[in-house]
């Protein structure tokens, strides 16, 4: 890695409108890195900054793993570009070929994207297309959750629950309800992995049912953990609640698995974690371990098979993007996928879990800490807000993180942490042994 000897800020940050961040304040005090190694970025005055949330929950497999390096330097040079409608290259077919592999049986047709809000769009686009080409056009009807996070196309808003992502931006799509999120701080504070309390949750898909009536509903979509609303972790039976649900009143069921996909539970999938399949899973990040954007939708046979023989045109589906399944995404997603087998990542994650909870419940009984919750290697410590300023404690908590040299993700006053596969023991211990330091601190 090249380390650089000074700052190497650019003169002026006011042309670069940056996404999910409090533009004024950062401006006034950047925190800009410049490389990134392994377990570590650096940041621009030249300190090494432990990464603890694998970016943004997608550099699994580290910074620079030298195959996925490598794979993208020879793939510009060989072929660069590709149109992919009615077109094809040898390694998109085998990034299909692989990922379906990995996927739960019965799940073997990829539709590749460039990010995850495109791979909801994606996905909600194939239920309802699924339902129409079936002759069942009346299933048009859309459920998401409360708190839900499907990214920011107009149709992962509309299903997704996070206020602050939907109120600004009109009205939406229409025709879709809500499940109820599942957080339960009263009866599930400090859970270890899944909560006991809350599976019936899932039976408000009754009442919805009842209400616009089954027939007229296309698909349910949940985030198997929900991640970036503050890591909401499934009650115990939960899903499987769901997908009996969904099967009795034929509604499709979308696992979206952006965050969990590629390992972060310690299995391919959430679905294989969790034993559920789903219809759909979506996917983007860890796919090409977010080297290059890059996104699928992992469908079902059945899905597939009744777009292939219910087909009204030669094209059977109306939708894709100049550059689903890129070559150097292609290449990327290779190459992740062959780095996760070969140094067995998955595997290291379901290892290393148990170590991961300790080390977040150590935090018990630290000031503020009101709830904290881990699976697989996510991790999220929950601070009690201040009065009439949500949101500003967790936000000093991040920066002085930063300060001490730890990246971690603040949603409000939930701390997320989700690091790299490849984390070691004692950089766990530098992670928790700092933010016990730090929220003592704290206001
Ligand atoms: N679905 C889920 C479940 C996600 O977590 C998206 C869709 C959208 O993906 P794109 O690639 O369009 O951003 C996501 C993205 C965080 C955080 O810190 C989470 C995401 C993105 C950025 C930050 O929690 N998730």
């Amino acid at each position: 890695m090249n380390a650089p000897t000074k700052p190497v800020m650019p003169n002026d940050l006011q042309n670069y409108w940056m996404p999910f961040t409090a533009n004024r304040a950062f401006k006034q005090d950047p925190r800009i890195v410049v490389s990134a190694d392994g377990m570590h970025y650096k940041s621009d005055d030249g300190r090494d900054i432990l990464d603890g949330t694998a970016g943004l929950w997608c550099v699994n497999a580290g910074h620079n793993a030298p195959r996925i390096t490598q794979a993208v330097q020879q793939q510009v040079a060989e072929l660069d570009y590709a149109p992919c409608f009615q077109f094809g290259h040898p390694k998109a077919f085998e990034l299909a070929n692989r990922v379906s592999a990995l996927f739960p049986d019965g799940m073997d047709h990829v539709f590749f994207t460039n990010s995850g809000s495109e791979s909801v769009d994606t996905a909600l686009k194939i239920a309802l297309h699924y339902h129409r080409m079936r002759g069942d056009a009346a299933r048009t009807r859309l459920i998401g959750r409360e708190r839900g996070y499907h990214g920011t196309g107009f149709g992962g808003i509309s299903v997704g629950g996070i206020v602050k992502n939907r109120m600004h931006f009109g009205s939406m799509l229409t025709g879709v309800d809500h499940l109820p999120h599942t957080h339960d701080l009263e009866k599930n504070a400090f859970a270890k992995g899944c909560p006991e309390h809350g599976a019936e949750k899932a039976d408000a898909l009754i009442d919805i049912a009842t209400l616009h009536d089954p027939s007229t509903i296309a698909a349910v979509i949940v985030e198997p953990m929900a991640g970036s609303t503050g890591v909401l972790l499934p009650p115990k039976g939960y899903l499987k609640r769901l997908r009996d649900l969904c099967d009795r009143y034929g509604i499709l069921l979308i696992f979206d698995e952006v965050i969990t996909g590629f390992g972060r539970l310690g299995a391919a999938t959430a679905a294989e974690f969790f034993g559920v399949t789903p219809d759909i899973i979506t996917t983007a990040k860890g796919l090409t371990n977010g080297v290059v954007p890059a996104g699928a939708v992992i469908v079902s046979n059945k899905i597939y098979d009744s777009a292939m023989e219910n087909a009204d045109a030669p094209i059977e589906l109306f939708h894709g993007y100049t550059y689903s399944g890129h070559p150097i995404a292609a290449a990327a997603g290779l190459a992740a996928l062959e780095t996760y087998r070969e140094e067995q990542m998955f595997e290291r994650v379901a290892d290393l879990s148990p170590y991961w909870e300790q080390a977040v419940h150590s935090l018990k009984g630290t000031k503020h800490v009101i709830d904290l919750r881990n699976l697989g290697l996510v991790g999220a410590i929950e601070l009690a807000p201040r009065e009439s300023a949500p949101g500003a404690r967790g936000m000093e908590v991040m920066l002085k993180a930063w300060e001490k040299g730890i990246m971690v993700r603040v949603t409000g006053d939930i701390l997320a942490l989700s690091p790299p596969f490849i984390i070691k023991k004692e950089q766990i211990d530098q992670i928790f042994n700092t933010l016990a330091d730090i929220l003592p601190t704290i206001d």
